[in-house]
C-alpha cells in the first residue's frame, strides 16, 4: 500500500478517535432560551466594530443564542440573513438597516412568520404598519443639531462674519447620513454667516474621508473651506491626514467637526486638531437585549429608545476625565 494511502489512513483513524473523545460544544452548553437573528451591515468604521462587540458581550451576558450575520455593506446580503433567520425560525430578528429604503417584502415575511423585528442603529422609511416592534438607536437629527449649535457658538466666538462650509456626508439614504444633514443644516438656516459650498459623500470609511478631503481641497482650494463637517470620525480621520500632508492646520485653519466619539476623535480633539466631537454611542447591544428580554417575558415592547448622547467641544476642559471616546 503506497505510504501516501497509510499516512490518509492514519490520519482519518487519528480524527475519528479524537472526534469521539471531545464533546461538541452543543453537549456542553445549556439549551438557550432564547435565539437572536442579527444581520449587522458590515465592519465600515471603529464604531460598527465596537457596536457588534457590544451586541456579541450582551447577548452572552443574557445567555441568549446569537446568530450574526455580517453583510459587509450590501442590502442584498442583509436581506438574505433574515430570509434565512426566518427559515431558521429565530425568536427575534434585530438589524441595523445600511439604507431606510427596500425593507417592506422581506419584513413582511417576518411578520407573517411571527418573528419580532427591532431596529437596531438604523431607521426604515416605510408605509406598511407594524413591520417592526421598536427602534433602538441615536437621535440622529439631535446629533446633526448639536454640531450646528456648536459651529454657531464657536463663530460668535471668533466674531467671525462668514465661513464656508463642506459636508463629507456618510452612506447615501442611511438613516444616519439623513438625519445628521438635515439636524446640522436646519441649525445653522437663516444664520447669514453660514454658506454650504459642497456635500460630498465618503460612505462612512476612513479611506473615503481621504479621497473627498483631497477632492475638496482640489475645487475649493486651501482657503475656500472654513468648516469641514463630517458624519462619522473615521471620515474625519481619514481627512485629518490629507490636512496635515497639505500643511493645514486643521482645528485652525480649519474647523473639524465629526460624530461618533471614538478615542482617536476624542484624542484628536484633546491635541486641538479637532474642534467638536458629537457623542453617538455604538454601545446597544445591552439596551436591545435587555428589550428582547422583555418580550420573552410576555411584555408588548413598542417604540423608539435613545441613549443618552452629548458631545465634546474645545469650549470644554478638556482634562476632564469624562471626556473620553469608545
Ligand atoms: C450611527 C452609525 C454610523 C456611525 C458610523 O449610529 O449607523 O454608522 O456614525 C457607522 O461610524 O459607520
Amino acid at each position: 500500500m503506497k505510504k501516501r494511502n497509510r499516512m490518509i489512513i492514519i490520519l482519518l483513524s487519528l480524527c475519528m478517535i479524537l472526534g469521539g473523545c471531545t464533546k461538541t460544544a452543543k453537549e456542553d452548553e445549556k439549551p438557550t432560551s432564547v435565539v437572536v437573528g442579527f444581520s449587522q451591515l458590515g465592519a465600515e468604521s471603529s464604531w460598527r466594530i465596537a457596536n457588534t462587540k457590544s451586541m456579541e458581550a450582551a447577548a452572552k451576558e443574557y445567555g441568549f443564542g446569537l446568530m450574526m450575520e455580517n453583510a459587509n455593506q450590501k442590502q442584498g446580503k442583509q436581506i438574505d440573513a433574515i430570509r434565512s433567520f426566518i427559515a431558521y425560525q429565530v425568536d427575534v430578528i434585530v438589524f441595523s438597516p445600511i439604507v431606510e429604503n427596500g425593507w417592506d417584502n422581506v419584513l413582511k415575511e417576518a411578520k407573517r412568520a411571527g418573528i419580532p423585528v427591532i431596529l437596531m442603529d438604523r431607521m426604515i422609511e416605510t408605509t406598511e404598519e407594524n413591520l417592526y416592534t421598536a427602534y433602538i438607536g441615536a437621535d440622529f437629527y439631535a446629533e446633526g443639531q448639536r454640531a450646528g449649535e456648536y459651529l454657531k457658538r464657536k463663530a460668535d466666538a471668533l466674531g467671525a462674519d462668514h465661513m464656508n462650509i463642506a459636508e463629507i456626508s456618510g452612506t447615501i439614504d442611511s438613516t444616519p447620513m439623513r438625519d445628521r444633514q438635515r439636524g446640522f443644516m436646519d441649525a445653522i438656516c437663516g444664520d447669514e454667516r453660514f454658506t454650504v459650498i459642497d456635500s460630498i459623500c465618503g460612505d462612512f470609511l476612513r479611506s473615503m474621508g481621504e479621497e473627498c478631503m483631497r477632492e475638496l481641497l482640489k475645487k475649493h482650494g486651501r482657503d475656500g473651506i472654513d468648516v469641514i463637517y463630517s458624519h462619522n470620525d473615521s471620515m474625519t480621520l481619514g481627512a485629518l491626514t490629507v490636512l496635515e500632508k497639505e500643511g493645514i492646520q486643521s482645528g485652525k485653519d480649519i474647523i473639524l467637526i465629526t460624530v461618533d466619539g471614538e478615542k482617536e476623535a476624542v484624542s484628536q480633539l484633546k491635541a486641538g486638531k479637532i474642534n467638536c466631537v458629537v457623542q453617538c454611542t455604538p454601545n446597544l447591544g445591552g439596551d436591545v437585549m435587555q428589550l428582547v428580554e422583555r418580550m420573552k417575558n410576555g411584555e408588548a415592547i413598542q417604540g423608539v429608545f435613545h441613549p443618552e448622547e452629548g458631545l465634546f467641544t474645545d469650549f470644554d476642559d478638556l482634562t476632564d476625565p469624562a471626556v473620553e471616546g469608545f
